[in-house]
């Protein structure tokens, strides 16, 4: 087999992620970017969206009896939102190792939430929290068309074999 054919059966697996409202506000999109690109994880697709309320509320809809909905579906839906899709080896749970606990106050530092957030309510990034998550999400707010296949040429160095 190729190696991409081989690469894209073992480490091609998907997540979803958002830079939040207060992220984008705050011009913390580029140093998250570069993060997630420093970790060796490619980008699949990329947009800015300013998120309708419709959206907002199915990304969250696992959330709807919370105290905190209202004020969190107002905060997604004020934007801009940047989405995006990363594409690796076990890339949801290390990008959800990567951004932190939900509370920045709790979040370890190096991490994105522990190094740039305070309260939980501005937490500057969303990531899926597992696979069927992450699919759902991904489905949710981007298009297939969008989802850009390529192959980065330095795969070679970021995996020993795969
Ligand atoms: P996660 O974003 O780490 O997956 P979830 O429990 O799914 O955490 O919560 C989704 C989002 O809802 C959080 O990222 C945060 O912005 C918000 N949120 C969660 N708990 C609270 C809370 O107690 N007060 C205010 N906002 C909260």
């Amino acid at each position: 087999r190729s190696y991409f054919l081989r690469w894209s059966m073992h480490c091609s697996e998907r997540t979803f992620v958002a830079i939040k409202p207060d992220g984008v506000h705050r011009g913390l999109m580029g140093r998250i970017i570069a993060r997630l690109e420093d970790k060796g994880y490619s980008i699949v697709a990329l947009k800015l969206i300013k998120p309708s309320k419709t959206l907002a509320e199915s990304h969250y809809e696992a959330l709807q009896s919370k105290p905190f909905f209202a004020d969190l579906v107002a905060f997604i839906t004020s934007g801009p939102v940047c989405a995006m899709v990363w594409e690796g080896k076990d890339v949801v749970a290390q990008v959800r190792k990567l951004i932190g606990n939900t509370d920045p106050l709790t979040s370890a530092p190096g991490t994105i939430r522990g190094d740039f957030g305070v309260d939980i309510g501005r937490n500057i990034i969303h990531a899926s929290d597992s696979i069927s998550s992450a699919k759902r999400e991904i489905e949710l707010w981007f298009h297939t068309q969008d989802l850009i296949e390529w192959n980065p040429t330095l795969h070679e160095w970021i995996y020993e074999k795969v």
